[in-house]
Protein backbone atom coordinates (compact mmCIF):
# COMPACT_ATOMS: atom_id res chain seq x y z
CA UNK A 1 0.00 0.00 0.00
CA UNK A 2 1.05 3.57 -0.95
CA UNK A 3 2.13 5.61 2.04
CA UNK A 4 1.30 9.43 2.26
CA UNK A 5 -0.96 12.48 1.25
CA UNK A 6 -2.16 13.65 -1.67
CA UNK A 7 0.37 15.27 -4.01
CA UNK A 8 -1.59 18.41 -5.14
CA UNK A 9 1.25 19.94 -7.97
CA UNK A 10 5.24 20.73 -8.26
CA UNK A 11 6.36 24.61 -8.68
CA UNK A 12 9.52 24.06 -10.73
CA UNK A 13 11.74 27.28 -10.08
CA UNK A 14 14.83 28.08 -12.15
CA UNK A 15 17.86 30.53 -9.78
CA UNK A 16 20.65 31.91 -10.84
CA UNK A 17 22.93 32.62 -8.20
CA UNK A 18 26.39 34.30 -8.96
CA UNK A 19 29.78 32.71 -6.59
CA UNK A 20 32.05 34.86 -4.59
CA UNK A 21 35.10 33.79 -6.93
CA UNK A 22 35.21 31.78 -10.14
CA UNK A 23 35.60 27.87 -9.90
CA UNK A 24 37.69 26.00 -12.14
CA UNK A 25 37.80 22.42 -12.48
CA UNK A 26 39.19 20.61 -15.39
CA UNK A 27 36.09 20.57 -17.21
CA UNK A 28 35.43 24.07 -16.78
CA UNK A 29 34.96 27.48 -15.28
CA UNK A 30 31.98 28.55 -13.13
CA UNK A 31 31.14 32.02 -12.35
CA UNK A 32 27.22 31.44 -11.01
CA UNK A 33 25.47 28.55 -10.57
CA UNK A 34 21.74 27.43 -12.14
CA UNK A 35 19.78 25.61 -10.01
CA UNK A 36 16.45 24.27 -10.39
CA UNK A 37 14.32 24.55 -7.27
CA UNK A 38 11.27 21.84 -6.55
CA UNK A 39 8.91 22.45 -4.43
CA UNK A 40 6.37 19.81 -3.42
CA UNK A 41 2.79 20.92 -2.30
CA UNK A 42 0.97 18.30 -0.45
CA UNK A 43 -2.04 18.29 1.05
CA UNK A 44 -0.14 18.24 4.69
CA UNK A 45 2.56 21.08 3.53
CA UNK A 46 5.15 21.57 1.21
CA UNK A 47 8.77 20.26 0.66
CA UNK A 48 12.45 21.61 -1.27
CA UNK A 49 14.19 19.23 -3.78
CA UNK A 50 17.35 20.82 -5.55
CA UNK A 51 18.54 19.51 -8.53
CA UNK A 52 22.41 19.66 -9.11
CA UNK A 53 23.01 19.17 -12.59
CA UNK A 54 25.15 21.81 -14.18
CA UNK A 55 24.57 24.38 -16.59
CA UNK A 56 26.43 22.97 -19.37
CA UNK A 57 27.18 18.84 -20.36
CA UNK A 58 30.61 19.13 -18.92
CA UNK A 59 30.50 17.06 -16.07
CA UNK A 60 27.79 15.03 -16.75
CA UNK A 61 25.42 14.58 -19.42
CA UNK A 62 22.41 16.01 -17.37
CA UNK A 63 22.04 19.72 -17.50
CA UNK A 64 19.78 22.35 -16.59
CA UNK A 65 18.52 23.05 -19.58
CA UNK A 66 17.56 19.45 -20.55
CA UNK A 67 16.29 18.91 -17.04
CA UNK A 68 14.19 21.54 -17.04
CA UNK A 69 12.18 19.98 -20.29
CA UNK A 70 12.52 16.17 -18.82
CA UNK A 71 11.16 17.44 -15.65
CA UNK A 72 8.34 19.29 -17.20
CA UNK A 73 7.99 16.67 -19.77
CA UNK A 74 8.20 12.82 -18.12
CA UNK A 75 8.64 12.99 -14.67
CA UNK A 76 6.90 15.48 -12.86
CA UNK A 77 3.31 13.98 -14.51
CA UNK A 78 4.61 10.61 -13.85
CA UNK A 79 5.01 11.64 -10.03
CA UNK A 80 2.16 13.80 -9.88
CA UNK A 81 0.11 10.65 -11.73
CA UNK A 82 0.54 8.43 -8.29
CA UNK A 83 -1.64 10.64 -6.91
CA UNK A 84 0.34 10.00 -3.35
CA UNK A 85 3.12 12.21 -2.16
CA UNK A 86 5.16 9.18 -0.98
CA UNK A 87 9.31 9.42 -1.65
CA UNK A 88 9.89 5.60 -1.77
CA UNK A 89 7.55 5.66 -5.06
CA UNK A 90 9.15 8.50 -6.83
CA UNK A 91 12.50 7.32 -8.50
CA UNK A 92 10.65 4.10 -9.00
CA UNK A 93 7.96 5.58 -10.66
CA UNK A 94 10.60 7.23 -12.96
CA UNK A 95 12.69 3.76 -13.33
CA UNK A 96 11.97 3.13 -16.88
CA UNK A 97 13.34 6.62 -18.24
CA UNK A 98 17.15 6.12 -18.54
CA UNK A 99 19.77 8.62 -16.75
CA UNK A 100 18.46 11.98 -15.38
CA UNK A 101 19.18 10.95 -11.71
CA UNK A 102 19.77 14.33 -10.69
CA UNK A 103 16.32 15.24 -11.43
CA UNK A 104 15.42 12.11 -10.27
CA UNK A 105 16.98 12.78 -7.22
CA UNK A 106 15.73 16.35 -6.52
CA UNK A 107 12.30 15.34 -7.47
CA UNK A 108 12.35 12.34 -3.87
CA UNK A 109 14.04 15.01 -2.39
CA UNK A 110 11.61 17.23 -2.56
CA UNK A 111 9.09 14.75 -1.92
CA UNK A 112 10.91 13.27 1.06
CA UNK A 113 11.41 17.04 2.74
CA UNK A 114 7.33 17.17 2.37
CA UNK A 115 6.59 14.15 3.97
CA UNK A 116 9.57 14.81 6.76
CA UNK A 117 8.21 18.44 7.73
CA UNK A 118 4.33 16.89 8.04
CA UNK A 119 6.23 13.84 10.91
CA UNK A 120 8.25 15.69 12.49
CA UNK A 121 11.52 13.71 11.21
CA UNK A 122 14.65 15.64 10.32
CA UNK A 123 16.53 14.14 7.17
CA UNK A 124 19.39 13.13 9.40
CA UNK A 125 16.79 10.64 11.12
CA UNK A 126 15.21 9.71 8.53
CA UNK A 127 18.99 8.82 6.61
CA UNK A 128 19.95 6.60 9.53
CA UNK A 129 22.68 9.76 10.76
CA UNK A 130 24.81 8.76 13.75
CA UNK A 131 26.55 12.16 14.14
CA UNK A 132 25.14 15.69 15.63
CA UNK A 133 28.40 17.62 13.75
CA UNK A 134 30.65 16.25 10.40
CA UNK A 135 33.97 17.96 9.92
CA UNK A 136 34.38 20.66 7.39
CA UNK A 137 35.99 19.96 4.39
CA UNK A 138 36.53 22.04 1.54
CA UNK A 139 37.15 21.88 -2.73
CA UNK A 140 39.69 24.38 -3.89
CA UNK A 141 39.55 24.97 -7.85
CA UNK A 142 42.47 25.12 -10.14
CA UNK A 143 43.88 29.03 -10.00
CA UNK A 144 45.74 31.01 -12.09
CA UNK A 145 49.00 31.24 -10.00
CA UNK A 146 50.37 29.18 -7.41
CA UNK A 147 50.62 32.33 -4.87
CA UNK A 148 46.98 32.70 -4.82
CA UNK A 149 46.51 29.02 -4.01
CA UNK A 150 48.51 29.33 -1.38
CA UNK A 151 46.77 32.16 -0.16
CA UNK A 152 43.41 30.27 -0.90
CA UNK A 153 44.21 27.65 1.14
CA UNK A 154 45.77 29.67 3.74
CA UNK A 155 42.58 31.30 4.03
CA UNK A 156 40.16 28.15 4.07
CA UNK A 157 42.54 26.79 6.89
CA UNK A 158 42.09 29.78 8.97
CA UNK A 159 38.52 29.69 8.40
CA UNK A 160 38.82 25.74 10.46
CA UNK A 161 38.42 23.37 7.49
CA UNK A 162 39.86 20.02 8.17
CA UNK A 163 40.52 18.65 5.30
CA UNK A 164 41.43 20.81 2.02
CA UNK A 165 41.02 18.64 -1.49
CA UNK A 166 42.69 20.50 -4.85
CA UNK A 167 41.09 20.29 -8.20
CA UNK A 168 44.41 19.07 -10.85
CA UNK A 169 44.53 18.33 -13.83
CA UNK A 170 47.46 17.95 -16.63
CA UNK A 171 49.84 20.52 -16.33
CA UNK A 172 48.46 21.84 -12.67
CA UNK A 173 49.26 18.71 -10.27
CA UNK A 174 52.73 17.73 -8.87
CA UNK A 175 53.77 21.50 -8.48
CA UNK A 176 50.51 22.83 -6.23
CA UNK A 177 50.42 19.37 -4.47
CA UNK A 178 54.11 19.65 -3.45
CA UNK A 179 54.13 23.75 -2.53
CA UNK A 180 50.86 22.97 -0.15
CA UNK A 181 52.46 20.05 1.65
CA UNK A 182 55.70 21.93 2.03
CA UNK A 183 53.56 25.26 3.15
CA UNK A 184 51.20 23.75 5.34
CA UNK A 185 52.71 20.47 6.39
CA UNK A 186 50.85 17.78 7.94
CA UNK A 187 47.23 18.66 6.89
CA UNK A 188 44.35 16.43 5.19
CA UNK A 189 45.23 16.77 1.99
CA UNK A 190 43.58 14.91 -1.10
CA UNK A 191 43.06 15.50 -4.75
CA UNK A 192 40.19 15.47 -7.69
CA UNK A 193 41.02 14.99 -11.47
CA UNK A 194 37.19 14.89 -12.63
CA UNK A 195 38.52 12.87 -15.15
CA UNK A 196 41.59 14.62 -16.92
CA UNK A 197 44.27 11.51 -17.19
CA UNK A 198 44.33 8.33 -18.97
CA UNK A 199 46.12 5.45 -18.08
CA UNK A 200 49.31 6.40 -20.18
CA UNK A 201 49.96 9.10 -17.27
CA UNK A 202 50.09 6.24 -14.87
CA UNK A 203 54.20 6.71 -14.04
CA UNK A 204 53.04 10.45 -13.62
CA UNK A 205 50.54 10.08 -11.51
CA UNK A 206 52.49 7.77 -9.18
CA UNK A 207 54.74 10.36 -8.00
CA UNK A 208 51.41 12.19 -6.25
CA UNK A 209 52.57 8.67 -4.27
CA UNK A 210 55.32 11.20 -2.39
CA UNK A 211 52.69 13.42 -0.71
CA UNK A 212 50.52 11.76 1.42
CA UNK A 213 47.61 12.15 0.26
CA UNK A 214 44.21 10.86 1.55
CA UNK A 215 43.31 9.98 -2.22
CA UNK A 216 42.91 10.42 -5.80
CA UNK A 217 39.33 10.95 -7.23
CA UNK A 218 38.29 9.69 -10.36
CA UNK A 219 41.70 10.39 -12.05
CA UNK A 220 40.28 8.33 -15.64
CA UNK A 221 37.34 8.65 -17.35
CA UNK A 222 33.82 7.87 -16.36
CA UNK A 223 33.60 4.11 -17.98
CA UNK A 224 36.96 3.49 -17.31
CA UNK A 225 35.53 1.22 -14.62
CA UNK A 226 38.64 -1.28 -15.15
CA UNK A 227 41.21 1.04 -16.38
CA UNK A 228 40.86 2.84 -12.85
CA UNK A 229 41.62 -0.89 -11.12
CA UNK A 230 44.66 -1.52 -13.56
CA UNK A 231 46.12 2.27 -12.28
CA UNK A 232 45.04 1.12 -8.69
CA UNK A 233 47.37 -1.54 -8.24
CA UNK A 234 50.19 0.90 -9.64
CA UNK A 235 49.90 3.64 -6.90
CA UNK A 236 50.12 3.58 -3.50
CA UNK A 237 47.53 6.77 -3.04
CA UNK A 238 43.99 4.94 -2.51
CA UNK A 239 41.94 5.79 -5.57
CA UNK A 240 38.74 7.42 -4.81
CA UNK A 241 35.39 7.26 -7.21
CA UNK A 242 32.84 10.20 -8.28
CA UNK A 243 31.41 10.46 -11.72
CA UNK A 244 32.21 6.52 -11.98
CA UNK A 245 29.68 5.21 -9.40
CA UNK A 246 26.22 5.95 -10.75
CA UNK A 247 24.08 3.50 -8.33
CA UNK A 248 24.43 1.07 -5.29
CA UNK A 249 24.70 -1.69 -8.45
CA UNK A 250 28.06 0.80 -9.78
CA UNK A 251 29.33 0.54 -6.74
CA UNK A 252 29.09 -2.69 -5.72
CA UNK A 253 30.34 -3.63 -9.27
CA UNK A 254 33.83 -0.77 -8.94
CA UNK A 255 34.36 -2.86 -5.73
CA UNK A 256 34.90 -6.13 -6.61
CA UNK A 257 37.09 -5.47 -9.67
CA UNK A 258 39.05 -3.27 -7.14
CA UNK A 259 38.63 -0.16 -9.16
CA UNK A 260 38.73 1.90 -5.97
CA UNK A 261 39.69 1.78 -1.96
CA UNK A 262 37.19 4.86 -1.48
CA UNK A 263 33.55 6.05 -2.89
CA UNK A 264 32.77 9.22 -2.95
CA UNK A 265 28.86 9.69 -2.54
CA UNK A 266 26.55 12.59 -4.00
CA UNK A 267 22.86 12.16 -3.83
CA UNK A 268 22.15 14.02 -7.43
CA UNK A 269 24.78 11.82 -9.28
CA UNK A 270 23.03 8.43 -7.85
CA UNK A 271 19.45 9.50 -8.02
CA UNK A 272 18.53 10.61 -4.84
CA UNK A 273 19.46 10.33 -1.19
CA UNK A 274 17.48 7.06 -0.97
CA UNK A 275 20.10 5.65 -3.28
CA UNK A 276 22.97 7.83 -1.59
CA UNK A 277 22.44 5.33 1.78
CA UNK A 278 22.09 2.28 -0.19
CA UNK A 279 25.87 3.48 -2.24
CA UNK A 280 26.89 4.09 1.48
CA UNK A 281 25.47 0.79 3.01
CA UNK A 282 27.25 -1.25 0.10
CA UNK A 283 30.76 0.27 0.87
CA UNK A 284 30.44 -0.37 4.42
CA UNK A 285 29.50 -4.05 3.63
CA UNK A 286 32.84 -3.60 1.63
CA UNK A 287 34.83 -2.26 4.35
CA UNK A 288 34.92 1.08 1.51
CA UNK A 289 35.58 3.80 3.38
CA UNK A 290 32.94 6.98 2.05
CA UNK A 291 32.29 10.73 1.95
CA UNK A 292 29.77 12.89 0.78
CA UNK A 293 30.73 15.04 -2.38
CA UNK A 294 29.08 18.50 -2.99
CA UNK A 295 27.69 19.93 -6.26
CA UNK A 296 27.84 23.47 -5.22
CA UNK A 297 24.31 23.40 -3.61
CA UNK A 298 22.68 26.06 -1.67
CA UNK A 299 21.75 26.13 1.32
CA UNK A 300 19.02 23.59 1.02
CA UNK A 301 20.62 20.73 -0.75
CA UNK A 302 23.98 21.77 1.41
CA UNK A 303 21.54 20.91 4.21
CA UNK A 304 20.58 17.56 2.94
CA UNK A 305 24.17 17.01 2.54
CA UNK A 306 25.14 17.45 6.09
CA UNK A 307 22.62 14.90 7.04
CA UNK A 308 23.99 12.64 4.96
CA UNK A 309 27.67 13.26 5.98
CA UNK A 310 26.81 11.92 9.50
CA UNK A 311 25.93 8.33 8.21
CA UNK A 312 28.27 5.74 10.31
CA UNK A 313 30.10 4.72 7.06
CA UNK A 314 31.67 8.22 6.02
CA UNK A 315 34.54 8.29 8.07
CA UNK A 316 36.55 10.49 5.97
CA UNK A 317 35.73 14.45 5.67
CA UNK A 318 33.56 15.29 2.69
CA UNK A 319 33.27 18.19 0.71
CA UNK A 320 30.80 19.71 2.95
CA UNK A 321 31.71 23.14 3.42
CA UNK A 322 30.06 26.82 4.84
CA UNK A 323 27.77 28.60 2.79
CA UNK A 324 29.88 31.66 2.33
CA UNK A 325 32.59 29.32 0.42
CA UNK A 326 30.14 29.49 -2.81
CA UNK A 327 27.70 32.10 -1.99
CA UNK A 328 27.64 35.76 -0.65
CA UNK A 329 24.12 35.20 0.51
CA UNK A 330 22.75 32.19 0.81
CA UNK A 331 19.19 30.78 -0.33
CA UNK A 332 18.60 29.82 3.27
CA UNK A 333 20.05 31.13 6.70
CA UNK A 334 23.60 30.01 6.23
CA UNK A 335 25.28 27.34 6.43
CA UNK A 336 28.11 28.26 8.88
CA UNK A 337 31.57 26.52 10.07
CA UNK A 338 32.00 26.30 13.88
CA UNK A 339 35.29 24.78 14.88
CA UNK A 340 36.06 23.17 12.20
CA UNK A 341 32.70 21.31 12.02
CA UNK A 342 29.29 22.01 10.20
CA UNK A 343 26.15 20.97 12.81
CA UNK A 344 23.47 18.32 11.35
CA UNK A 345 20.23 20.03 10.79
CA UNK A 346 18.07 18.90 13.64
CA UNK A 347 14.55 20.54 12.41
CA UNK A 348 11.76 18.75 10.42
CA UNK A 349 12.98 17.34 6.69
CA UNK A 350 15.81 19.99 5.54
CA UNK A 351 15.68 22.11 9.00
CA UNK A 352 16.86 24.84 6.85
CA UNK A 353 13.95 27.36 5.12
CA UNK A 354 14.52 29.41 1.73
CA UNK A 355 14.12 32.91 2.26
CA UNK A 356 11.55 33.95 -0.09
CA UNK A 357 12.68 37.30 -1.12
CA UNK A 358 16.15 35.96 -1.64
CA UNK A 359 14.36 33.03 -3.57
CA UNK A 360 12.44 35.96 -5.73
CA UNK A 361 15.61 38.30 -5.80
CA UNK A 362 17.58 35.27 -7.95
CA UNK A 363 14.51 33.46 -9.69
CA UNK A 364 14.44 33.58 -13.54
CA UNK A 365 11.61 31.63 -14.18
CA UNK A 366 9.04 29.55 -12.87
CA UNK A 367 5.96 26.82 -13.57
CA UNK A 368 3.20 25.44 -11.39
CA UNK A 369 2.53 22.09 -12.35
CA UNK A 370 -0.41 19.93 -11.17
CA UNK A 371 -1.90 16.70 -12.38
CA UNK A 372 -4.12 18.84 -15.08
CA UNK A 373 -2.22 21.45 -16.05
CA UNK A 374 1.37 23.81 -16.50
CA UNK A 375 1.50 27.78 -16.13
CA UNK A 376 4.66 28.94 -16.94
CA UNK A 377 5.15 32.50 -15.83
O1 LIG B 1 31.86 21.80 -2.15
O2 LIG B 1 30.00 21.82 -3.26
C1 LIG B 1 31.23 21.71 -3.20
C2 LIG B 1 31.98 21.48 -4.47
C3 LIG B 1 32.82 20.26 -4.42
O3 LIG B 1 34.53 20.14 -6.04
C4 LIG B 1 33.37 19.94 -5.78
N1 LIG B 1 32.51 19.45 -6.63
O4 LIG B 1 33.78 17.29 -9.09
O5 LIG B 1 33.23 17.00 -7.07
C5 LIG B 1 33.30 17.72 -8.06
C6 LIG B 1 32.86 19.16 -7.98
C7 LIG B 1 31.71 19.54 -8.86
C8 LIG B 1 31.14 20.76 -8.68
C9 LIG B 1 31.20 18.74 -9.81
C10 LIG B 1 30.07 21.16 -9.46
C11 LIG B 1 30.13 19.13 -10.57
C12 LIG B 1 29.56 20.36 -10.40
Amino acid sequence: MAEGTRLEGIEVRRVRMPLVAPFRTSFGTQTAKDVILLRAVTADGEGWGECVAGSDPLYASEYVAVAMTTLREYFIPAVLGLGVADPALVVPALDRWKGYRMSKGALEMAVLDARLRATGQSFGQALGAVHDRVPAGVSVGIMDTLNELVETVGGYLDEGYQRIKLKIEPGWDLEPVRLIRETFGPIQLQVDANAAYTLGDANHLRKLDAFDLLLIEQPLGDENVLAHAKLARRLDTPICLDESITSARAAADAIKLGACGIVNIKAGRVGGYLEARRVHDVCVANDIPVWCGGMVETGLGRAANAALAALPGMTLPGDVSASTRFYAEDLTEPIEIEHGGIAVPTGPGLGVEPDLDRLEAVTVHTEWITANRSLAS
